[in-house]
């Protein structure tokens, strides 16, 4: 169980409750100290008003109080315009995917419409900057041919499926090409 603090409130709360978190903390250290982070997904955000564009937050390690467990002022991700309804944060995953030795952030949205084709989906990489920040994301991962309804990054995991020792990105859209694709983008 995982206490996190309430931006949006003056105490203390368990945002599972309020929101659809997705947590990825499998021992990624995205600020350098040593110490894994925790990035969190909250899907159904809504960023500046938008209606669940979602978000995703960064809980950095070194910001962990270890006297009431919870981590204050996480480092928010969003993608550069909050789409309606995109659910960015409904996956999150790290992994150094830059090959500087820093895992770095990747946000998918699987709802997102891009080119007006419907739940197509994006995945967005945010490279760790070496200063416990990140920096502007990549330009999004699309669906090759855009399918609709492909709900690209329903699932990534990052790992070396390529066998060079370095990190890949592998990417499900479980409605791409109507029966779902796992598509695999090789570290450079
Ligand atoms: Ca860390
Ligand atoms: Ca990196």
């Amino acid at each position: 169980m995982v206490w996190l603090d309430d931006r949006d409130g003056g105490g203390r709360s368990l945002r599972f409750d309020l929101y659809h978190l997705t947590l990825d903390n499998r021992g990624a250290d995205m600020t350098g100290d040593g110490q894994a982070d925790v990035l969190s997904g909250a899907d159904m955000d809504d960023p500046g008003g938008v209606f669940l564009a979602g978000a995703a937050f960064v809980h950095r390690s070194e910001e962990r109080s270890v006297n009431t467990g919870l981590w204050p002022n996480p480092v928010p991700l969003l993608p550069p315009i909050p789409e309606t309804q995109a659910r960015f944060g409904l996956k999150v995953a790290a992994g150094d995917v830059t090959g500087d030795g820093l895992a770095d952030a990747i946000v998918a949205a699987p709802d997102a419409s891009p080119g007006g084709s419907n739940s197509s989906g994006e995945v967005w990489v945010f490279p760790a900057d070496g200063n416990g920040g990140f920096l502007p994301p990549w330009a999004p991962i699309r669906h090759p041919s855009l399918d609709p309804g492909a709900l690209m990054g329903t699932d990534i995991v990052v790992a070396d499926v390529t066998g060079d020792g370095k990190p890949d990105l592998v990417i499900g859209a479980p409605g791409g090409g109507g029966t779902g694709e796992v598509l695999i983008y090789p570290a450079p």
